[in-house]
């Protein structure tokens, strides 16, 4: 098994030892109060990992607290609640450990997710082995040099924090002339096999960005130009997130993005996302109002979800952002990143040897696919419009006891009770 499809697999199914939890209670304005909740928490020795205010939303002059650890059981975060529920008001809790019936607006064990932009930063970390350790097969494993390059590179997705300008990457002359052998290969290409919303933007990246063969654009140039396109902004990672943290991100509309490229052996294939698969794939579609709209929806499904409905949304975000095609008049086109960025697949995908079906999401998430090989089906979206609303409808169907809405003002996450 290759390198990606070890890894993608276990986006599917990782899952960590501690319980990321996060404890919302409220107390009303009196002096110590606060400290009450905290020392309680302290008594069982627990270390926070952040601690927030805010005024409360539900009665005047009291403040809502937003308390985070990582619990080594469900049955401490069960004794956390109890400790708190004398002293504190409306204590409820975010996170796998949840089981407790104290938690009134999101009952039961809800996976824990991001309610504000910044709880993003929280995901860096936790990228899956190949992103800081390259797998035995990868063509850049054996190479130190590479892997040095690498490592300094993804320090910068290390140590990101939201709200700050992506770092710029000074690229080397190998790394701009494996990004012009792929540019100058696909460029070509896209005329006769992209979308016209892909066509339509290129040329745009190309006078604001710096796209071209001779230069690798900056994730920050490039970020700037998505958020005033649609809102959509980039975010360095330093490689595969979980399925869950990646689908998270997209509720934000915020994009997680390689800034390293694949090894200059074999600038037409890689087994991973890098900048050339990002930038020439992902980014040209984000700029497209429908597209972002569609992404997002993808991504406030995924907030809480179960494990079991996690996987069927990163199928069918496998089967759109990544290797979706689309009708365009009498045409089919490739919308997808995964073969807007890839030479072999993005002739073949359009070829008569693939079968193609219809775009139904509760079918699509049922689909198994290969990883490191073309795929042997494509799925055909009518419009981005009418994908992003079966989407919506497949999202109503999740098993996911509350609905959530993102409030752009506030870059944060709100949750609607029933839905
Ligand atoms: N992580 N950084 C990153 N980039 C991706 O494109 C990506 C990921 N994790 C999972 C993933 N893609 C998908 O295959 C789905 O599981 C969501
Ligand atoms: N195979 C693609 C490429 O070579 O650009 C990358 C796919 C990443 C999921
Ligand atoms: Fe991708």
């Amino acid at each position: 098994m290759s390198a990606a499809a070890s890894h993608l697999h276990k986006c599917t199914d990782a899952t960590s030892s501690p319980i990321k939890t996060t404890i919302h209670f409220s107390i009303t304005d009196k002096v110590g109060a606060l400290d009450e909740c905290l020392a309680a928490i302290r008594s069982m020795n627990i270390s926070l990992t952040r601690i927030e205010s805010r005024p409360s939303k539900t009665a005047d002059w009291d403040y809502d607290f937003f308390v985070d650890f990582d619990a080594e059981s469900s049955e401490q975060v069960s004794r956390v609640a109890k400790s708190l529920e004398p002293i504190a008001k409306q204590v409820h809790i975010v996170g796998n450990g949840g089981a407790s019936s104290t938690s009134a607006d999101l009952p039961e064990s809800v996976p824990w997710f991001p309610r504000k932009m910044g709880d993003l930063d929280t995901f860096a970390d936790k990228v899956l082995e190949m992103g800081e350790e390259l797998d035995s097969d990868h063509p850049g494993a054996k190479d130190a040099e590479y892997r040095a390059r690498r490592a300094e590179i993804t320090k910068i997705a290390k140590t990101y924090k939201t709200g700050q300008p992506i770092p710029h990457v000074e690229y080397t002359s190998l790394e701009v002339q494996t990004w012009a052998a792929v540019f100058n290969k696909l460029t070509g290409m896209f005329p006769s096999h992209a979308c016209r919303e892909h066509q339509y933007v290129f040329p745009l990246l190309i006078q604001n960005c710096g796209y071209g063969p001779h230069n690798i654009p900056q994730l920050e140039v490039v970020s700037k130009f998505l958020k005033d396109c649609t809102g959509f902004t980039l975010r360095p990672v330093m490689g595969l997130l979980t399925s869950r943290d990646f689908l998270n991100g997209l509720a934000f509309r915020v994009f997680h993005s390689t800034q390293y490229i694949r090894h200059h052996s074999k600038p037409l294939y890689t087994p991973e996302p890098d900048v050339c698969h990002e930038l020439l794939g992902h980014v040209p579609l984000f700029a497209n109002p429908d597209f972002a709209d569609f992404s997002q929806e993808i991504g406030l499904a995924s907030l809480g979800a179960t494990d079991e409905d996690i996987e069927r949304l990163a199928t069918i975000y496998w089967f759109t952002v990544e290797f979706g095609i689309c009708r365009q008049g009498d045409e089919v086109r490739a919308y997808g990143a995964g073969l807007l960025s890839s030479f072999g697949e993005l002739e073949y995908c359009l070829s008569d040897k693939p079968e193609i079906r219809p775009f139904e999401p509760a079918k699509v998430a049922q689909q198994k696919y290969p990883i490191t090989e073309y795929q042997p089906v494509y799925f055909v979206a009518e419009s981005f419009k009418d994908a992003q609303m079966r989407v919506r409808e497949f999202a109503n169907s999740c098993n996911r006891p509350f609905s959530v809405r993102y409030n752009a003002y506030t870059e944060s996450i709100e949750i609607l009770d029933s839905k």
